[in-house]
């Protein structure tokens, strides 16, 4: 009966600030009670523990019909030993009269503190008040996500071997002076995030604020922390490193309402907590990887097992974006999660995820391809191309890179993504690879039956992928593949160096006497995207050709002149013009690939090594699984 009185009082106070000001009639509710409705209050609440004290001894003993029979007594009443009659837990045996008195001491004990209690809560004020609850509520969800296993360790898996995943000094004092202005300039994006932005998935660098766009719905993921860190973590950034682990372990949630794009949120942030948790083997960053995959799962739900383009978190409910055609989904979408997923199977022992991916290759191999092209739109209700748009640009571009990357990542295994990969490029020589008039090489679009001979900046990591597949490319075409790389690596450094402020623009065309210049204005905007930096840096893996850090560094100069502000950089909207107009965005890529690539480029080659590193699309390195005769779960089952 106390423990009910106990439990009234409680109840009472807890509904306090739960209503809305002025909803309650019951006149304590208000925070601006009068002394004498406190004096009447208290009055009544000891009158009512005064009936319930005279109440345990008046009314019939009902010890008789064993009140605790759920096998419950020892959570309720865990001082009393009811399998030995009177018996204290650990003190002596009591009977008859002595057990009574020293209840009712008990009893009268309780009460007081019950009176106590209720009478600290009255001169408590409705913001403690809050807050208390508040601190119960949030101990209760952590409880109840411990016992939803949440919080359960995954299971143990041999950790891939991990090879060069610190330092890169690269000895010659003058490459290392460049190497540390950009670890200076990827402390000032990381701390103008951190100052203005923080917790918001990006920075506005000159309004100062957080930015966040439609890819991350209504979200605050902390995007920017997210992608940023492995960079932080080979910069040696430490410090850094671990402020964003504590924001990942505190405040990185999945359960909102919130419609993400599925592509973005695996490259982005199932990429990057994967390489975080790689290289410093904190288990939080799988944990965390785990629990977003299984939110991103329903995505998969549609006829054909295409995913949508974006899925709601809380939800599971998927669709694809308005302007696609014919409501389809897009390539480099659904074919932009196979490394992401086959580490979650790895890391997991969860079959679902690579299942998942196979099965996406398994159908676009059954389909017929216009001119052995990929088109960029398919539908995914009911399995036919949209549009007949190929492009290894924007919509198309990742989706080749992963063909290659899954088969580099497999320890060169996954031979049927090889030859897939192949294939296409192939196709793509075929049909899309021109040489312009003045000798330059470019990858056009290709759309409805005829050649657009017109570049995006995201072509340009194709001259990195190239050279990347040259090794092990069919009919010994290694040298061609690696030569095709620096034609395209010139080509959109010379589409850097023909604007005012040497940055690239986002398209640039090849056509009536225009040769790597962009002509609509809205083309003419550099966003500090980093293909072009990529492409760089894989050519000078590859050769070792000097130019390649010379262009590197010409483009981190223009980036630290022009983009550089005092909150952060920014993007610029006219690279043609010498007096740049700001786009106001930080993009997270630009601290996750932009800095990353330039920083190894200025780094010796065993800072992570491209035998034993495969880098996903947004530049998170995942490790090479060597997986000798074991077999990643649920490979066999799908043949
Ligand atoms: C990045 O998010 C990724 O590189 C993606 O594959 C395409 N483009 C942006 C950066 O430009």
């Amino acid at each position: 009966m106390c423990m009910f009185c106990v439990g009234a009082a409680e109840q009472h106070s807890a509904l306090i600030p739960t209503l809305a000001p002025g909803a309650s009639s019951f006149p304590y509710h208000r925070a601006t009670l009068r002394l004498s409705e406190k004096f009447i209050l208290l009055l009544i609440l000891s009158a009512f523990i005064t009936l319930c004290f005279g109440a345990f001894f008046f009314l019939p003993d009902n010890s008789k019909h064993k009140r605790f029979d759920l096998g419950l007594e020892h959570m309720l009443i865990p001082h009393i030993d009811s399998s030995k009659e009177g018996r204290l837990s650990g003190g002596p045996v009591i009977h008859g009269q002595g057990l009574h008195d020293d209840l009712r001491s008990k009893i009268r004990a309780d009460h007081e503190r019950v009176l106590e209690e209720a009478k600290e809560k009255l001169r408590k004020s409705r913001e403690q008040l809050r807050a208390e609850i508040q601190t119960e509520k949030n101990k209760v969800a952590e409880q109840l996500k411990v016992k939803d296993g949440a919080g359960k360790p995954l299971p143990p898996v041999p950790m891939p071997k991990l090879v060069g995943i610190n330092d890169g000094d690269p000895g010659d004092p003058e490459v290392k002076e460049k190497r540390d202005k950009i670890r200076e300039m990827m402390k000032h994006a990381w701390d103008s995030y951190r100052q203005y932005g923080w917790g918001h998935n990006e920075l506005k660098p000159l309004s100062k604020k957080g930015h966040s766009t439609n890819i991350f719905g209504n979200s605050q993921m902390g995007a920017t922390i997210v992608d940023a860190l492995d960079t932080l973590y080979i910069m040696g950034l430490h410090s850094e490193f671990k402020e964003g682990q504590e924001w990942i372990q505190q405040n990185l949630n999945f359960s909102v309402n919130a419609e993400v794009s599925v592509f973005e949120v695996n490259i982005r942030f199932i990429g990057g907590l994967l390489a975080a948790y790689y290289l410093s083997g904190q288990e939080v960053f799988k944990v965390k990887a785990v629990q977003l995959a299984e939110k991103l799962l329903p995505a998969f739900n549609t006829p054909t097992g295409i995913p949508w383009a974006m899925v709601n978190l809380k939800s599971g409910v998927g669709r694809n974006w308005g302007w696609a055609s014919a409501g389809s989904s897009i390539l480099a979408e659904f074919g932009t999660l196979h490394m992401e997923f086959v580490h979650l199977s790895y890391l997991t022992g969860n079959p679902a995820y690579f299942q998942k991916v196979i099965h996406i290759r398994k159908l676009l191999a059954k389909m017929d391809r216009p001119n052995g092209l990929y088109p960029n739109y398919l539908n995914p209700r009911t399995g036919r191309w949209g549009q007949h748009h190929t492009s290894v640009g924007g919509l198309g571009d990742s989706f080749y890179e992963y063909l290659l990357k899954a088969w580099l990542m497999s320890d060169k295994t996954d031979t049927e993504a090889r030859r897939t990969y192949d294939d296409a490029i192939e196709a793509i020589e075929r049909h899309l690879i021109r040489k312009s008039n003045g000798g330059l090489t470019f990858i056009g679009e290709w759309k409805n039956g005829h050649l657009e001979r017109k570049m995006g900046h995201l072509t340009c990591f194709a001259g990195g992928m190239f050279a990347l597949g040259a090794d092990g490319s069919p009919n010994d075409k290694a040298g061609h593949y690696l030569q095709l790389g620096a034609e395209i690596a010139h080509t959109c450094h010379e589409s850097y160096d023909r604007t005012v402020l040497k940055l690239g623009p986002e398209a640039f065309k090849f056509d009536s006497g225009l040769e790597a210049v962009a002509v609509r204005q809205n083309e003419k905007y550099y966003i500090l995207r980093p293909e072009v930096i990529e492409t760089y840096w894989y050519m000078w893996r590859f050769t070792h050709d000097p130019k390649y850090r010379q262009w590197g560094w010409e483009a981190a100069q223009a980036i630290d002149k022009h983009c550089r502000v005092s909150g952060g950089f920014s993007g610029i909207k006219d690279v043609y013009s010498s007096t740049p107009t700001y786009d106001d965005v930080q993009q997270s890529f630009f601290l996750a690939e932009t800095l990353k690539y330039l920083y190894l480029l200025f780094s010796s080659d065993d800072l992570l090594p491209l035998d034993n590193w495969v880098f996903n699309t947004e530049a998170h390195p995942l490790p090479v699984l060597r997986l000798g005769n074991i077999t990643l779960p649920g490979s066999s089952a799908v043949q």
